[in-house]
């Protein structure tokens, strides 16, 4: 075995489904993992980090059929697009694992046989309400009357099927131990309660197998099952470092010798990975050294982003508009560990203008144009403080540091990026308090003045290095400013007072252009309407449309209706019949003015009773974004309506 020089960090994502866009959600997953790699690169930890996708199962079988593609072609064509997508987000996997690939199949396969063989996983019957979009099955209680999936709402369908089932209450205790003497196995702590208790109430043992349908990892000793997704999919984190091949070095150095082994997943997967993940590495007899990261969902006002509510944002929305680092930032100043956060856009621009625009950039360009101002672009180490804010700047800066490493290694960023940017307000304070301007003006004064810009060139120095993981271009971007040497950026020089002397650059470009809140409103709200007249509702065809009847009406009564202030009452002869038709119109008509008027009726509506009223059809209206609307008519003497 290779000997080992270095401490190792192995992170993971989960593998995200096959089954569309990637949203700003699930790039917070990647973008906080790439956080936690390269905060652990930064540390000199031999890194390696792996993301990936989760192509089996029915749900990507009747995707890739609705599109006329085989399932294999439909799953790399979204690998091929989500890695592009990494790639533009700055991702820095080191992997990218599909199970559809040859190299997780065939492990999946040995390890489904070798818990067969060891009575781990047994052959039986399941039958059960199964949810197709969550690939799971559900309890009568879950489902109800009604057969509704509990998670996402769509309705779930019978089925009974011979499966094998994997054994988890024979491991229920010894996971239960594990997790009792290993109290930072799940974080943050709310989530290892959830788990605790969801154990103790009883584990049902697992279906792991499907003989409903074939896109899936066929069973070897008995192919007309396929392995069910979650065993498939949880397996990618030991397949992608080699488990089982003929090549082990990954999985000795990163997993079985592994310092840091971090799974990092959302709480809607959180009982797969506190459970049944573990529970299948006891029964494989492959030590649990990982630790479990859960975190919240990206919300929106609405709630859940969903594509049924038209609130999905996806990273490019905000990357072509802020830039990369600020959608980095933002999701990883705003995310708790545990916790949900809110995604709008007027927070996004708040923060924006706040954190990067206001407090760091002013904070770069000032110490630069200052430096460059009064000392050509040079400062020296000071031989002796003379400030005792400059001393108090310094101590500041060294607290920071311990409480970024803290934070950053248990895997919260928020409070790290928060204690960071104390110090950058502390750092901003500094300059105003000690006055630069004024100590430039006293030639006696001049030691005193490169003791301040020696102190704000290291504190710029130090945050540029902690803040590297979360946005690199713009650390780079300061580093290179302030002419940092390589040797200076690293970990061992995380430490105030390393610079001899530090020179910058004679000037440096705007970082982050301060936002102008209301333009950013209209913009949104203007998207927010171009999305809305864009079709959203599901295509119909001909022959569906032609079942509406609509018919030219003419007006010959038109009044308020009483007690409301929105609806009005008409009488419409359409051909040789006068209806009754309630129309909720009156905001925008005075009813007098409509008689007479030939409209387009939808007549075959089936009549309904409104406030006890009868009304036989549908006036057709038409809104614009200014939310005034109006009927729709027509003027010619004998036109009539027609669908052609
Ligand atoms: O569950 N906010 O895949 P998936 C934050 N294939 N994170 C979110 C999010 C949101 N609004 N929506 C999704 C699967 N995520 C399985 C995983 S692992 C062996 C198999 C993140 O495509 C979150 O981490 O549904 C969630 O757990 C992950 O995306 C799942 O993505």
């Amino acid at each position: 075995m290779e000997t080992k020089n270095k401490k190792t960090c192995y992170v993971t994502t989960p593998i995200y489904y096959s089954s569309g866009n990637v949203h700003i959600g699930n790039s917070y997953t990647t973008i906080a993992c790439d956080v936690f790699a390269r905060y652990h690169r930064l540390k000199e930890y031999d890194t390696y980090y792996l993301t990936g996708m989760d192509e089996h199962g029915l749900k990507i079988e009747e995707a890739a059929k609705k599109v006329g593609k085989n399932p294999q072609d439909f799953v790399n064509e979204i690998a091929e697009n989500t890695k592009a997508l990494w790639k533009k987000l700055n991702i820095s996997n080191d992997d990218f694992i599909q199970t559809s690939e040859l190299r997780h199949t065939e492990v999946v396969q040995q390890i489904f046989e070798r818990l067969l063989q060891s009575g781990d996983i047994y052959l039986g019957y399941y039958e059960g309400d199964y949810c197709v979009s969550c690939e799971a099955f559900f309890t009568k209680t879950q489902v109800g009357e009604e057969c509704i999936c509990p998670d996402c709402g769509k309705p779930t369908r019978k089925i009974k099927e011979e499966s094998y089932f994997l054994n988890l209450k024979k491991y229920s205790d010894r996971l239960l131990k594990y997790i009792a003497d290993h109290p930072n196995f799940i974080q943050p702590e709310s989530r290892r309660n959830e788990v605790v208790s969801f154990i103790e109430q009883g584990l049902e043992d697992l279906c792991v197998s499907r003989t409903s349908f074939k896109w899936g990892i066929p069973v070897l000793s008995n192919p007309k099952h396929v392995v069910y997704v979650w065993i498939d999919a949880l397996c990618n984190y030991i397949t992608a470092l080699g488990y089982g091949s003929k090549d082990e070095t990954l999985f000795d150095k990163y997993w079985l010798n592994g310092d840091v082994v971090a799974h990092v997943v959302g709480k809607d997967i959180l009982r797969f990975h506190a459970i049944f993940w573990p529970i299948i590495l006891m029964a494989l007899d492959i030590p649990l050294n990982f630790k479990l990261y859960v975190h919240g969902w990206v919300l929106m006002k609405e709630g859940k982003m969903s594509k049924s509510v038209g609130n999905i944002v996806y990273p490019q929305d905000v990357t072509s508009r802020y830039g990369l680092d600020s959608l980095r930032y933002y999701l990883v100043r705003e995310m708790p560990l545990g916790n949900d956060c809110l995604f709008s856009y007027d927070r996004f621009v708040e923060r924006y203008n706040t954190d990067l625009a206001n407090d760091l950039g002013n904070l770069v360009s000032r110490t630069i144009a200052m430096i460059n101002k009064y000392f050509a672009g040079r400062v020296q180490k000071p031989t002796q403080i003379r400030n005792s804010i400059s001393i108090e700047l310094s101590k500041i800066a060294a607290e920071t540091i311990e409480k970024f490493n803290d934070s950053f290694t248990n895997f919260r960023f928020q409070s790290g990026l928060i204690e960071v940017w104390n110090l950058v307000s502390r750092a901003n304070k500094y300059i105003d308090e000690t006055s630069p301007w004024i100590l430039a003006k006293d030639e006696a004064k001049k030691e005193e003045l490169n003791e301040v810009m020696y102190h704000l060139y290291e504190s710029l120095r130090l945050v540029a290095i902690m803040i590297s993981s979360v946005v690199p271009e713009t650390a780079e971007t300061i580093l290179s400013n302030l002419q940092v040497s390589d040797d200076n950026r690293g970990y061992q020089k995380l430490t105030f007072g390393v610079t001899d002397t530090g020179k910058v650059k004679e000037r440096i470009d705007v970082l982050f252009k301060r936002l102008d809140v209301i333009e950013e409103q209209k913009y949104h709200q203007n998207e927010a309407e171009k999305a809305i007249i864009e079709p959203t509702k599901e295509e119909v065809s001909l022959s569906d449309f032609e079942k509406i009847d609509i018919r030219v009406g003419e007006v010959l009564e038109a009044k308020k209706m009483e007690g409301s202030d929105k609806l009005l009452i008409f009488q419409i002869k359409v051909e040789d019949k006068v209806r009754q038709i309630i129309s909720g119109i009156a905001q925008f008509y005075n009813p007098q003015e409509l008689i007479g008027k030939k409209l387009l009726v939808v007549a075959n509506l089936k009549p309904v009773k409104i406030r006890g009223q009868l009304s036989e059809g549908m006036i057709l209206t038409a809104s614009s974004s200014d939310d005034s609307l109006e009927v729709l008519q027509v003027t010619k003497e004998n036109s009539f309506a027609k669908i052609s």
